[in-house]
């Protein structure tokens, strides 16, 4: 977070003019930098092959020197990871392969010590079908916990037709012959899906929210949020109806339920206004026009926001994470990410990432992982993700450049989402080769596999057989060969992360894309009070000229991802993936 003392101070370079002294609706979650680990993937310490808490806390001091504010740590609750922990069956305890209460708590405090805030993973969309309501749900018609889930009695006949993302025949109504009834789910079979219709569903997790909050977590990242209200009248939705609603995608039509508002509004009063944590929706779903429905601070639902305009660009209408062959345009990126930096500018605020655990390593979707341009181009990256408006979230790994995995086999895949599409093209009669070359750049995996400490075997992530495989790229990509090295990604990363943390005019100076027509430079000026940031990214691998806006700032950058930065006259000459930053006079 910003310490007061610098919000005068201004930036970490020369201060030009006067910020305004006093900044409005300071948050620590606007401020704060976020680490996301995924701890299935991150040091494992009892030799499973699977990360687990004890490996959080023997990198503490790890996370520590990155210099960030806060960590979000997907899902660790007991679970039988039918979706890596997104289904599950004990919402207050640990999953066994990751560790003990015990573990958590001791690794909660080290988080504190250290002033690095622990932001959780809230699935409460679904649960599993493991989990002791489904459970009782599921026995009998009479049983006091069915009506927390939804179902279609088999004799009102078929129901109507909903979407199911991980279901193989891409359906998301089950029957189930114990009470020969339907059940609903959006994702897997495993994880079917909680009625928040039902006060005394909403009442439970409430009250699981607040003993987490008691415990002292500082914040939730929800799950498919927008998903958790349904029309219970099960209206039939045609095909025409889907397309000119909700463009044809099911996720819109899910995010539009009748009562998504009241809820969210109802557990901020119920439980995030009584404490100083982060309210973060994963925005499956929503589209722009939407935005601040959620985030709006008048409202009182949530804080801030992830969106998914930005991760489907360059990529097919067809869906399955199918690439355009014709690629993805800077044009498409510059636009899509200045309309959700805009949409919050005075109200609500945003968050900004390029990479997790559902999407491709950000060097190599959106930079270069080639070796002559992977360093340069994950710098590159960094300098946006902490020099835009809105929170940023860095993806455990990509401050050392971690890279794709690229799967050749079906047998090398393990994520739910992989898999059911591959067994739902099967059974459409497709080839599923195509989109297989595809997923090599496109698949969750290539964002799961374990992180990279050092080049002795497995990367230094486990003396046993790891659950996924690990990138043959760990002998020469690794925490370790990068931690001494002035020049590389970690360093780098960890000098952005100072930059933006002494710099109040890169968390809430506005934000205006200059040159947007630029086919090759994504550049923007940040302006707080008097005071400018221009910011400089060559998204290319050419080297290309571009003409400072005016002899307004100063030459010598603030940063800058090479050793020398060329001008002739104002006209920078920027090397391939250069990104600098420059300060006002
Ligand atoms: O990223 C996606 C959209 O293209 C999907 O992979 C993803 O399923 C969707 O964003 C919702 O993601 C969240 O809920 C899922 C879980 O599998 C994801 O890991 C989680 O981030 C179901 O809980």
């Amino acid at each position: 977070m910003l310490p007061i003392s610098l919000l005068a101070g201004f930036t970490a370079c020369k201060p030009s003019k006067k910020a305004p002294e006093e900044i409005p609706n300071r948050k620590w979650w606007k401020e704060a930098i976020v680490y996301q680990i995924y701890p299935r993937s991150f040091k494992d310490t009892d030799g499973d092959g699977i990360g687990d808490l004890r490996g959080i806390i023997e990198k503490l001091d790890y996370i520590k020197s990155l210099g960030v504010d806060a960590v979000w740590l997907n899902p660790i609750y007991a679970s039988p990871n039918a979706d890596n922990g997104y289904d599950i069956s004990d919402y207050e305890n640990i999953m066994e392969e990751f560790g003990t209460m015990d573990d958590f708590d001791e690794m909660l405090q080290g988080f504190h010590d250290r002033g690095i805030k622990l932001v959780m993973d809230l699935v409460v969309n679904h649960s599993s079908d493991e989990h002791e309501w489904f459970k009782q749900s599921r026995s009998s018609r009479k049983n006091p916990y069915r009506h927390f889930y939804h179902w279609w009695p088999a004799e009102d006949g078929p129901p109507p037709f909903r979407a199911g993302f991980f279901d193989p025949n891409g359906e998301a109504w089950l029957y189930d012959s114990t009470t020969q009834a339907y059940y609903l789910h959006y994702f897997g079979r495993k994880q079917p899906d909680l009625n928040w219709e039902n006060p005394l569903v909403r009442q439970e997790i409430y009250d699981m929210m607040t003993r987490w909050f008691e415990k002292g977590i500082d914040g939730f990242r929800m799950d498919v949020i927008p998903f958790i209200s349904k029309d219970t009248t099960w209206p039939m939705i045609t095909a025409k109806e889907l397309e000119e609603k909700h463009n044809g995608d099911w996720a819109r039509y899910y995010a539009s339920g009748p009562n998504l508002h009241t809820y969210l509004h109802e557990m901020n009063q119920k439980v995030l206004s009584q404490y100083d944590v982060m309210a973060l929706g994963e925005g499956a779903g929503v589209t722009l026009d939407k935005a601040l429905d959620f985030v709006d601070e008048e409202r009182e639902e949530l804080h801030l926001f992830f969106h998914f305009d930005g991760q489907s660009i360059g990529y097919s209408p067809e869906g399955y994470r199918r690439l355009d062959p014709q690629g993805w345009k800077l044009s498409d990126f510059k636009k899509v990410y200045t309309r959700w930096s805009d949409v919050f500018a005075d109200k609500g605020w945003g968050s900004i990432y390029l990479g997790n655990h559902d999407q491709p390593r950000m060097v190599s979707r959106w930079g270069n992982d080639s070796p002559e341009f992977w360093a340069a181009s994950s710098k590159m990256l960094t300098t946006f993700l902490l020099s835009m408006r809105g929170t940023p979230f860095f993806y455990f790994g990509d401050e050392i450049g971690m890279t794709n995995l690229r799967l050749d086999h079906m047998k090398d895949y393990k994520d739910i989402e992989t898999l059911s599409w591959y067994e739902q093209l099967l059974a459409k009669g497709k080839d599923p080769a195509p989109y297989m070359e595809d997923w090599k750049i496109t698949a969750r995996e290539n964002g799961r596999s374990p992180f990279q400490w050092n080049s002795s075997q497995n990367a230094g992530f486990t003396r046993g057989v790891p659950w996924l495989k690990i990138n043959d790229n760990y002998k020469y990509i690794n925490a370790e060969s990068q931690e001494d090295d002035p020049q590389s990604i970690l360093n780098y990363f960890r000098k952005m992360v100072q930059i933006r943390k002494t710099s109040p005019i890169l968390v809430y100076g506005n934000y205006q894309m200059v040159q947007p027509d630029h086919e090759q430079v994504y550049a923007y000026t940040r302006k707080l009070g008097d005071a400018q940031m221009l910011v400089v990214l060559n998204f290319s691998k050419d080297t290309v000229n571009f003409n400072m806006p005016t002899n307004t700032f100063q030459l010598n950058p603030v940063i800058n991802n090479y050793k020398k930065i060329n001008f002739t006259g104002s006209t920078l000459h920027l090397k391939p993936y250069q990104a600098a930053i420059f300060a006002s006079n």
